[in-house]
């Protein structure tokens, strides 16, 4: 009898296990570059450390490559909740949650390190609770990386040789407003289609950081390579925020915290991606141009800086900016 009873007990703590087991939800997550990426590594990372910080409940599927959309389709789709989880730089982001436009500005950060300080500091963080508001939940900052120009058609050592050149830009208001200011022709498109447009010659170039210029394999439709570093790229993670509530405490801690481990191999890979990049780059063919006058830039953007403060606010501007 013992025996039996002994037997009905273990079943039922199988099925037990077994049900719980049923019950892991599965969830999405994209990107729009290749998986051998500072963002594949991040979305990988993410995807390892939520099922291991939740036992294995939660599963996160993951995209690359645009297979979802681009990065303005997957935030909308994040929105809705169609789509749990997107990873993205901050190109479409303004157009959900204004109050982030601030970071995009050209010549803002001094360097990596200063934006990462500001992005993991005080104003990094209020900027993540905007989302709320807006459907979702920001779990972490994360990085795209320092922008620089490439084309297909001269070296661009200063602002006057941009004139006229047709530029692919992300469908971010302020990066437009400066690149115009520059004398591009601005051209906003998803990056899905960048590949086909500079190799079609639909436009003469655009400007990625250098982990997006290789993971995309740009050398291969584009020629000059400029280290312009006009801007710094942030990216983020960001959660449907019904489904973020629904999560019990100790899960929301574990998605939260998983994002920041994503994000901080994240940034490494940025780091490695910058330091080897330049070499790799001019291996595949590309010519690249180091000394670029930055000043000549920065004048050229006076009076859209101007436009700028009057719209953040200088105050806020320079708050970012006395951050160490
Ligand atoms: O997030 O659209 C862009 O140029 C972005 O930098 C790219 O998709 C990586």
């Amino acid at each position: 009898m013992k025996f039996s009873k002994l037997l009905i007990g273990l079943s039922l703590a199988l099925g037990f296990v077994a049900t719980t087991h049923a019950q892991t939800t599965t969830m999405r997550i994209s990107i729009s570059v290749a998986q051998n990426s500072h963002q594949g590594i991040a979305i990988d990372t993410f995807a390892k450390e939520v099922e291991k910080r939740t036992g294995g409940r939660y599963k996160v599927q993951t995209f690359y490559a645009g297979a979802l959309g681009g990065e303005r389709e997957s935030i909308e789709a994040v929105q809705l909740g169609t789509q749990e989880l997107a990873f993205s730089s901050t190109g479409p982001i303004p157009n959900f949650v204004p109050e982030t436009k601030i970071l995009d500005v050209p010549f803002l950060f001094r360097d990596k390190p200063h934006a990462r300080a500001v992005l993991d500091g005080p104003i990094g963080q209020d900027l993540l609770t905007k989302f709320d508001a807006k459907g979702f939940k920001a779990l972490a900052w994360a990085e795209n990386g320092v922008r620089h120009m490439t084309n297909s058609k001269r070296d661009v050592k200063a602002p006057e040789d941009l004139k006229g050149l047709k530029m692919r830009t992300m469908e971010n208001p302020v990066h437009i407003a400066a690149y115009k200011g520059l004398g591009i022709v601005t051209t906003p498109m998803a990056f899905p289609e960048v590949f086909t447009a500079l190799q079609q010659g639909t436009v003469d170039g655009q400007e990625n950081p250098l982990s997006v210029i290789m993971s995309a394999k740009f050398d291969q439709v584009q020629k000059y390579l400029s280290l312009t570093g006009h801007v710094y790229s942030p990216a983020i993670f960001v959660m449907n925020k019904a489904a973020f509530e629904k999560l019990a405490a100790a899960d929301k801690t574990a998605f939260v915290e998983a994002a920041k481990e994503g994000t901080k191999l994240n940034r490494a890979r940025v780091d490695q991606d910058d330091a080897t990049g330049v070499t790799d780059l001019r291996a595949k063919g590309m010519t690249v141009i180091e000394n670029v006058d930055k000043a000549k830039f920065v004048a050229m953007l006076a009076p859209v800086n101007a436009e700028f403060e009057k719209q953040f606010g200088k105050a806020n501007l320079d708050a970012i900016r006395a951050v160490k």
